[in-house]
């Protein structure tokens, strides 16, 4: 198949997602055209069957807002003509869906078609895409798109009651690589970060507000009281000054480890004890999933599809977002109960295994594929 893909190229998680199963659908023989501003970041190195088309923007003065949206419109039409595309793939609805079904609706003019494909991420519906001046062209490309994923049966549920839609979105769950995204030993880290053999807490994100951040420093306060233990922050963005600003407010310079973006995760959450995804809203939260893979447990909010990755006493515990007791409370708990955290741990890797490898989810788009197609 000759496959379009279209997500933002940055670190996000729907770009991550997009990338991996591009890659993974190259590797099993399919030509994969990536169409966005600028090179996904895990497409570092050549990769056969993979290809890039950067979308140009003009600068034209008179355009004070960049016109993005239209230029992506037409990458994507000279990509799939050049190209001879079976299809587009969209990743994260605003602008990709509407650039995808204005590129479709100007082939159909010179009667030539394509089939258009939007995977729903998570804010694209939760949030932005309520906002008035997104939510009718939201759920206008939604209903026009051939094909609707969406990343949990949480955000499914959102997208048809929100935007009031009866179109049929089928539940794709993100995936991980887990021969990548397994327990390798870290000895050093762990010594820089933990010299006296303390537990060490995690968390990656973007640092955004609604991730809220800054309850892991206030878990960590609260856990420390009952055992020794660090907090390790991997990643960047808005809230991170704040949050370094907590962490001396709370005189935890010595604890809380503040490492920027970094790539080689694997390494960095099998230091981890415990992975915290305190989150305000979470359609699935792949970096919990990301850490289940390496054997390590999450406490997590009980927030959008958070429930449907870590199984509460099973991979994890989860709580009301913003109950940082009850979160710290099962830190210690498990932290405590060694037979109770190996099994935690084995559950873990063994869901990543058994239910969200990516042997298991990407045949589910391949099999999507082939359904869009003969429809
Ligand atoms: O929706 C976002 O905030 C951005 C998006 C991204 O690009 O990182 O994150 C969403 O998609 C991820 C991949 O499917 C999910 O794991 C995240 O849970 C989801 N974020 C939210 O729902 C806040």
């Amino acid at each position: 198949m000759k496959i379009g893909i279209t997500c933002y190229p940055t670190y996000g998680g729907s770009g991550v997602v997009a990338t991996e199963l591009g890659k993974a659908l190259a590797s099993k023989g399919h030509q994969i055209h990536f169409i966005s501003y600028a090179l996904p970041h895990r497409l570092n190195h050549f990769i056969e069957n993979i290809f890039f088309h950067e979308v140009e923007m003009s600068n034209y003065p008179l355009f004070e807002h960049n016109l993005y949206t239209l230029a992506l419109t037409s990458k994507m039409l000279e990509v799939i003509e050049f190209e001879n595309l079976d299809l587009v793939h969209v990743h994260y609805a605003i602008p990709h869906a509407t650039s995808a079904y204005l590129a479709r609706q100007i082939l159909r003019k010179s009667k030539s078609d394509i089939k258009v494909i939007t995977t729903l991420h998570g804010t694209d519906i939760t949030l932005v895409g309520l906002e008035p001046s997104f939510l009718p062209l939201v759920k206008f490309s939604i209903e026009e798109s051939d094909g609707v994923t969406a990343v949990s049966r949480f955000l499914k549920e959102k997208t048809l009651i929100n935007y009031h839609i009866e179109k049929e979105i089928d539940v794709i769950y993100n995936f991980i690589d887990t021969e990548i995204y397994k327990r390798v030993s870290n000895e050093n880290f762990k010594k820089m970060v933990a010299p006296e053999n303390e537990k060490i807490l995690m968390h990656t994100s973007n640092f955004r507000p609604v991730k809220r951040v800054s309850d892991t420093i206030k878990i960590l306060e609260r856990v420390k009281k009952e055992i020794p233990a660090k907090l390790v922050l991997i990643g960047d963005g808005p809230d991170r000054s704040e949050c370094e600003r907590l962490v001396r407010e709370l005189n935890l310079q010595k604890d809380v480890f503040f490492l920027g973006k970094q790539d080689a995760l694997a390494e960095l959450l099998s230091a981890a004890d415990i992975f915290l995804m305190p989150s305000q809203s979470e359609s699935f939260g792949l970096s919990a999933l990301e850490a289940m893979s390496c054997g390590v447990p999450v406490v997590s909010s009980s927030v959008g599809g958070l429930p449907e990755l870590v199984v509460h006493n099973e991979t994890g515990f989860i709580a009301e977002f913003g109950d940082i007791d009850r979160m710290s409370k099962y830190v210690v708990s498990l932290l405590n109960n060694e037979k109770k955290y190996q099994t935690f741990s084995q559950n873990c890797r063994n869901t990543a295994v058994n239910v969200f490898n990516k042997d298991i989810i990407v045949p589910q788009y391949e099999q999507y594929y082939d359904k869009i197609l003969g429809s």
